[in-house]
């Protein structure tokens, strides 16, 4: 089996979500690469916060984004070598307040990365202030008397942005995480899995999880209708079941296979130009 493990120290808190997240990942690495993948054709692109941190804990090619960016270099390294498999890894902070056009881009593109967006419903590293999926209410840094907004449904939005691959997993959930992941690599286009992740430290709603979390199964990955229904189950509340699963998956044109097609056609007719003046 190939080694995954590298010799950084890891930093996170003990208890946090990002470890769940961490042996998932590992896991479906190890069958990604048992199955044929070649692992100098794995890429981890990584964004700034706890869970970017495992670009350090992962012995493979990895590039680390600046915060908010990571989606656009994951995008401008598949473009230049199609042949890789991305993993791109950022916070909700990261996602869906400082970078949120670069991950609606990518998913209306279906740009062939795999978006794993580690969700603690707020900003961790910098210690707590709220982002745009924080609960109604919560206490931190930046909304001392407690948050006055809703939160966003990110996979509602996913939706409205025609990605064509949607799934949510739950990092205390490893063997279910680990096999979407798996799931998400193997899909050509973009994919999105949501991970929900306790942070221990400034929002730790494990409880919450361990008990409203459930395993949805959808028997037909092509019905927006399902999926939303799915997705619209939970609001980022208090209240309810929580799904988790793959709840939607289409097949569409790639957006580097579209454009290669353009960049050998323009290729072609610059190659005949040149003969016809030569
Ligand atoms: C452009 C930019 N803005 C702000 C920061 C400061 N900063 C570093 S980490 C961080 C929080 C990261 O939160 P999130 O993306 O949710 O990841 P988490 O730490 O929760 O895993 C912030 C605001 C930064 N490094 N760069
Ligand atoms: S601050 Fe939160 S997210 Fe960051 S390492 Fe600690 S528990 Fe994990």
């Amino acid at each position: 089996m190939e080694k995954l493990d590298t010799y950084c120290p890891n930093t996170w808190c003990p208890g946090c979500g990002n470890f769940g997240m961490l042996q998932a990942v590992k896991g479906a690495i190890e069958s990604l690469i048992a199955s044929g993948t070649p692992k100098e054709n794995i890429v981890v692109v990584t964004d700034i916060g706890c869970n970017s941190k495992i670009a350090d804990y992962l012995n493979l090619n990895s590039f680390y984004g600046l915060h908010g960016r990571s989606i656009a270099s994951a995008e401008g390294i598949k473009m230049a070598n199609p042949n890789l498999k991305i993993l791109v890894f950022l916070g909700d902070g990261a996602a869906l307040d400082e970078g949120i056009s670069h991950l609606i881009h990518a998913a209306k593109r279906n740009s062939d990365i795999n978006v794993i967006l580690l969700n603690n419903r707020l900003f961790a590293l910098t210690t707590g202030q709220f982002t745009a999926v924080s609960p109604k209410g919560l206490k931190g840094r930046s909304t001392p008397e407690g948050s006055i907004e809703d939160p966003i449904n990110p996979l509602e939005m996913m939706m409205a942005s025609n990605a064509s691959f949607i799934a949510r997993g739950y990092a205390l959930k490893v063997q279910h995480l680990k096999n979407l992941i798996i799931e998400a690599v193997s899909h050509k286009g973009f994919s999105l899995v949501e991970v929900l992740e306790p942070c221990v430290s400034f929002f730790n709603n494990m409880q919450f999880y361990n008990e409203k979390t459930y395993e949805a199964v959808n028997e037909d990955l092509s019905s927006r209708e399902k999926a939303m229904s799915l997705i619209k189950e939970w609001n980022y509340d208090s209240d309810g079941k929580v799904p988790l699963g793959l709840f939607y998956k289409i097949e569409k044109p790639v957006y580097e296979e579209e454009m290669n097609k353009i960049k050998t056609s323009k290729e072609a007719d610059f190659l005949k130009c040149l003969q016809k003046h030569s």
